[in-house]
């Protein structure tokens, strides 16, 4: 593929859009390679996926604005509608999906990230829905996913003023869970650069899943997804039956047989997950 990577190390995943030249912008081509790439994941032995963007400077700097100034409406359909349907795939992935967002994360790419399940950023980021300063709003569920994600309040203010944030508002406002500085000497000097740091933190906290019983990972996911459309009594019972389907697992007879044992490792066998 052209624009988008794929590297599996142990039971970890990692995708990255590959377009630095225009900062990660998605294009028609970058949104249909992500789609192929997530379809392509090997999920009977992978257990968590990484989303990042090339270099060190931006995760997805939003939708090709160059693509897009030229649509007609049928075709912002079409694009919203490819685009609207890989961001829904991530968002129902049924393995979790860290977004390590190096940089800029504007438009398309804070909604991209939005998509995924956590986010974790370098220091360096910036997030922002600009669309409003384009003429346009967010077509890529920045209005829902935001407002899910901080509260509406909060959302309203950063759409309405297309102000970008970075960081550590970020943080502050609970967009990302964990913010990644470089690593620096004594003298000052940087010995890990933010975005290997970045990465490096990604993939210690996609490890930590990995290493959980992953059919309880994967109905947690869909717990917390589907229960959050619903009110809680319906809530509850989508909770009850991916509880329930968890027994007579392998996963939970070894992780309640550890616990019983007193196995203080606690290990589960790394299975793939179509022989659980
Ligand atoms: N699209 C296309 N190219 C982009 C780009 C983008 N979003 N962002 C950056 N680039 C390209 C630049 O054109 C430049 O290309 P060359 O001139 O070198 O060929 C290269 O990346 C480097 O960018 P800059 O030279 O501008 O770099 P700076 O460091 O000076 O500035 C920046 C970095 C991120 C502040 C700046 O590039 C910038 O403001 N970029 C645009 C950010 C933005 O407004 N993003 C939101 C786009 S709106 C829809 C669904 C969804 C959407 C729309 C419709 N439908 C339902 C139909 C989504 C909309 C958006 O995401």
């Amino acid at each position: 593929m052209e624009f988008v990577l794929y590297e599996q190390k142990g039971a970890v995943g990692i995708i990255t859009i590959n377009r630095e030249k225009a900062l990660n912008a998605l294009n028609s081509q970058v949104l249909e390679e992500l789609e192929k790439t997530f379809d392509a994941v090997d999920l009977d032995n992978v257990r968590c996926l990484i989303l990042t963007g090339a270099g060190e400077k931006s995760f997805v700097a939003g939708a090709d604005i160059g693509e897009m100034s030229t649509l007609t409406k049928k075709e912002a359909e079409a694009f919203g509608k490819k685009g609207n349907d890989v961001f829904r795939k991530i968002e129902t992935f049924p393995i979790p999906v860290i977004a390590a967002v190096n940089g800029f994360a504007l438009g398309g790419g804070c909604e991209i990230s939005m998509s995924c399940d956590i986010r974790i950023c370098s220091d360096n980021a910036v997030f922002g829905q600009p669309e409003v300063g384009l003429g346009i709003t967010p077509g890529f569920g920045g209005t829902q996913r935001l407002a899910r994600l901080v509260s509406p309040g909060m959302a309203k203010q950063l759409i309405y003023t297309a102000r970008n944030i970075k960081a550590a508002e970020a943080y502050r406002i609970g967009l990302v869970n964990q913010v990644v500085s470089a690593e620096v000497n004594e003298a000052g000097e940087v010995t890990v650069s933010a975005k290997d740091a970045l990465m490096a933190a990604a993939e210690k906290m996609a490890a930590g899943i990995a290493a959980q019983a992953p059919i309880a990972v994967r109905n947690s996911k869909k717990a917390i997804n589907d229960g959050l459309q619903v009110d809680m009594d319906k809530a509850i019972v989508i909770e009850e039956k991916l509880f329930g389907d968890c027994f007579e697992t392998e996963d939970q007879q070894a992780g309640m047989g550890n616990f019983l044992e007193k196995d203080k490792e606690k290990k589960l066998k790394v299975v793939p997950f179509k022989n659980r």
